[in-house]
């Protein structure tokens, strides 16, 4: 009952104190002022695992299941307080037995069951939609071993495992198993929830489906395993490496487990509320979160058809009104494609239905670009989820009108009404309250905490855009930020940030189109101005963190030259006082918490249409940062919010781009040719200095793919890109114009509250109605 455990959780908050004595008491025997910082972590966590699990859940008639390969969750102890309205209480009780709850939060090792920006949003939404009021629940993989740990060794990336499970975690071992059928092969499974706690509000669950038979010894030097021993592996690491075929079926092989975990748990459900199966769409939207978890569509079809005596015809009408599709990119190699012979391997149960709706298409369609199985062989995915789902949904305006006129215009042809574009957001929780304490304390004493829940409200800021003592008040925040980011880099990475500078931050995964080259050709250009003479008006510190594929290798040598780079500048006697570069190592989302709040600049320079949202653009905003971006992504709906003046644009759009693609016309010679700024800079890379600091192989390999290729065009923008940053720099000295335009960002930022984004599915797709 509703009530009831309302006043459970009530009762539990009033008795905090003498709660986590008592846990104290009953785990270690111990006194809570006794207990090491670990320890306390432990008893926390037990106790906020007790709080969510007497809190309200979020019930209502219908459910979203949002199923997703990764949820990049992040550490959870002081966003769970945050959400459950207990982090001062907390804080003040630990206080008073002697610990401080910022580093007991350190103990926390990250969950890092994600790549990047996709599974991280499926955090942020998960946050909420809990905060919402919403019924939902996310469906993932218990990966043992999140993205891999990034350890420098001679400049290069080296890849480690990354353990986060320990004898206490936010992990509930539940007693539901399933059978999971390869063709014959039967594994089973156990199914984990981690709570999800609302903010001021109910709770949801993410469920990690595990596989019993795991064997973590498998692990051998870093990230190394037998791929071969499905039964053994099947959730040991986040997507393993798929440069190779036994990755490749690895990865089908976790993504059936996913889906039928996932169709057994929402079937069961349907069962247990007593919902006719036939109305299953009444009662439940399956989001599918990129391609990853596809299979779900053929896989209730089959069960529908094999087990619940459904036709064929009846049992795709009821899955294509259950399941939505959400798109995260337009990159060729990032599109799923499966040869058929794979999936005959792993599950051949699948096939005839693959087959058969396979079929059903070519019978209607000729168009090559539509057919889900193409003519060598290959399964494409995402045309099953957009012949058999009801909505295709793109993440930024930009992404989703190039999707209709480009991308997937044959399918906009045909199903225009299929077609929607969500703008991705972030929650303010993590992104605002919890990691920018200082930032969100002062907005809510000035336009009062009515935006802790209404993220539009933070427009009221405006009115203070020519008040001095706000706008000096958000510069001091910025500049004890940066002071406590150098306190942490001196410990952690050994290098010596100076907070009077300015810090230029580009934080994001490791990839061509997202041009941390053309960041670092910006460096070796300042380098040399410096080495000549030019003095910049006041020090710059360029910051980069980035996790590179291991298969990925020029991103790999884009690290290596990040490296060298930071060895030569920083150790240079006539620049180091004018420049300071950093590569931050195991970049993070808890060193993202860190570094975002610290932030001056913020680079979102990836090649205009690659990007398709980009989520980070609306964290550092959030902060206080200002963009340097091309027209990509959100950054395009950042700059129509503030205002040319607000925002500092630069590179060639989307539509020169597309074109220089269509006709195969750019040449990066051309421009390394004409312009005697891009030649210094691109030598730079295979000179003397570099060479010396760095290994030949890997900047040469790098020199001949922006001489020769350039798949990203680097070269395209890098004179504008230059021009671009070194008026951001000279901006900066004019103070009182670069608050404002700190002022604006924040304010502005409302619009990529995850909030909103959330109502937005829920308005035009998954329409679900709270019940309490
Ligand atoms: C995004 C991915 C992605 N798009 C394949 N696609 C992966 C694709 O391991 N894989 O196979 C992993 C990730 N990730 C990102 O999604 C976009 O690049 C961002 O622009 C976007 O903000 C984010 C969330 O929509």
């Amino acid at each position: 009952m509703a009530a009831q455990t309302n006043l459970q959780k009530d009762i539990l908050v009033l008795n905090l104190e003498e709660q986590l004595m008592e846990i104290a008491k009953e785990m270690y025997g111990k006194e809570l002022s006794a207990l090491t910082d670990q320890e306390t972590y432990y008893a926390v966590l037990i106790l906020t695992k007790r709080l969510m699990a007497v809190s309200d859940c979020n019930e209502g008639e219908k459910k979203v299941y949002y199923i997703s390969a990764e949820f990049l969750i992040g550490k959870l102890l002081s966003n769970n307080l945050i959400n459950l309205g207990v982090y001062d209480k907390m804080s003040d009780i630990l206080e008073k037995y002697g610990k401080k709850l910022s580093v007991i939060e350190e103990v926390e090792p990250e969950p890092s069951l994600g790549n990047g920006g996709l599974g991280r949003l499926a955090a942020c939404f998960l946050d909420s939609i809990a905060t919402l009021g919403l019924p939902g629940e996310g469906i993932g993989l218990n990966y043992h071993f999140g993205l891999f740990k990034q350890v420098f060794k001679d400049k290069l990336q080296t890849a480690e495992k990354n353990a986060w499970i320990e004898e206490n975690s936010w992990l509930t071992k539940t007693d539901i198993t399933y059978d999971v059928y390869f063709g014959k092969k039967k594994v089973t499974s156990r199914l984990y929830d981690i709570d999800v706690a609302g903010y001021d509000s109910g709770v949801n669950k993410l469920h990690l489906f595990d596989i019993e038979s795991l064997d973590e010894s498998l692990v051998k030097e870093g990230i190394q395993f037998d791929k071969e021993a499905i039964e053994k592996n099947l959730t040991l690491f986040l997507y393993p490496d798929d440069s190779d075929e036994a990755g490749n079926l690895l990865r089908i092989y976790q993504q059936y487990f996913m889906v039928s975990n996932a169709a057994q748990l929402i079937l069961a459900e349907m069962k247990e509320k007593k919902f006719d199966l036939r109305k299953m769409y009444d009662h439940a939207v399956i989001q599918i979160n990129d391609t990853h978890p596809t299979m779900i569509i053929p896989e209730l079809i089959r069960i529908l058809v094999e087990e619940k005596a459904f036709t064929i015809d009846e049992a795709i009408e009821v899955v294509r009104k259950t399941c939505a599709y959400t798109n995260h990119t337009i990159l060729a190699e990032a599109l799923e494609k499966w040869p058929l012979k794979y999936l005959e391997k792993v599950v051949p149960q699948l096939v005839p239905y693959i087959k058969e709706l396979d079929k059903r298409v070519a019978a209607k369609y000729k168009d090559e670009r539509v057919q889900i199985i193409d003519k060598d062989g290959r399964v494409h995915m995402a045309r099953i989820d957009i012949h058999y789902g009801f909505s295709v949904n793109g993440v930024a305006a930009i992404h989703t009108q190039i999707l209709e006129e480009t991308e997937l215009n044959a399918f906009y042809k045909i199903y225009p009404e299929k077609f929607n574009n969500k703008t991705n957001g972030i929650t303010f929780r993590r992104w605002l309250l919890s990691c920018n304490r200082e930032l969100a304390g002062f907005l809510a004493e000035t336009i009062g905490d009515g935006f802790k829940k209404d993220a539009d409200k933070l427009e009221k800021l405006l009115e203070f855009k020519d008040t001095p003592a706000v706008l000096d008040r958000i510069a001091e925040i910025k500049y004890d930020q940066k002071k406590k980011l150098a306190a942490y880099v001196k410990e952690n990475e050994g290098v010596t940030l100076n907070p009077d500078s300015v810090f230029d931050i580009q934080v994001k995964r490791l990839h061509e189109y997202k041009r941390q080259q053309m960041n670092a050709l910006y460096i070796i250009h300042k380098y040399l101005e410096i080495k000549k003479g030019k003095k910049p008006a006041r020090p710059m510190t360029f910051i980069f963190g980035a996790k590179a594929a291991p298969a990925y290798i020029i991103a790999q040598d884009i690290i290596h030259l990040i490296l060298v780079l930071q060895d030569i500048v920083n150790n240079d006697p006539d620049v180091s006082p004018y420049m300071t570069v950093l590569m931050v190592e195991n970049y993070n989302v808890s060193y993202a918490e860190r570094l975002i709040p610290a932030c001056d600049i913020s680079e979102q320079i990836s090649l205009a249409s690659k990007e398709a949202s980009g989520t980070g653009n609306m964290k550092f905003m959030l902060n206080g940062a200002v963009t340097l971006g091309t027209s990509d992504g959100a950054n395009v709906e950042i700059h129509e919010l503030v205002g040319d003046d607000n925002i500092y644009i630069f590179g060639k759009d989307s539509e020169t781009v597309i074109r220089h693609y269509e006709k195969a016309d750019y040449v990066s010679k051309d421009y390394y040719e004409k312009s005697p700024v891009i030649k210094e800079a691109v030598d730079f890379i295979v000179g003397k200095q570099a060479l010396a600091a760095g290994h030949k192989e890997n900047l040469t390999r790098l020199y001949n793919e922006l001489l020769n290729k350039d798949w990203f065009m680097t070269l395209l923008d890098l004179e504008d890109y230059i021009e671009t940053k070194d008026r951001m720099f000279a901006d900066y000295e004019d103070r009182a114009k670069w608050k404002k335009m700190m002022l604006v960002n924040i304010a502005k930022a409302g619009f990529f509250s995850s909030d909103r984004t959330i109502a937005e599915y829920n308005r035009d797709i998954w329409h679900l109605t709270k019940e309490r």
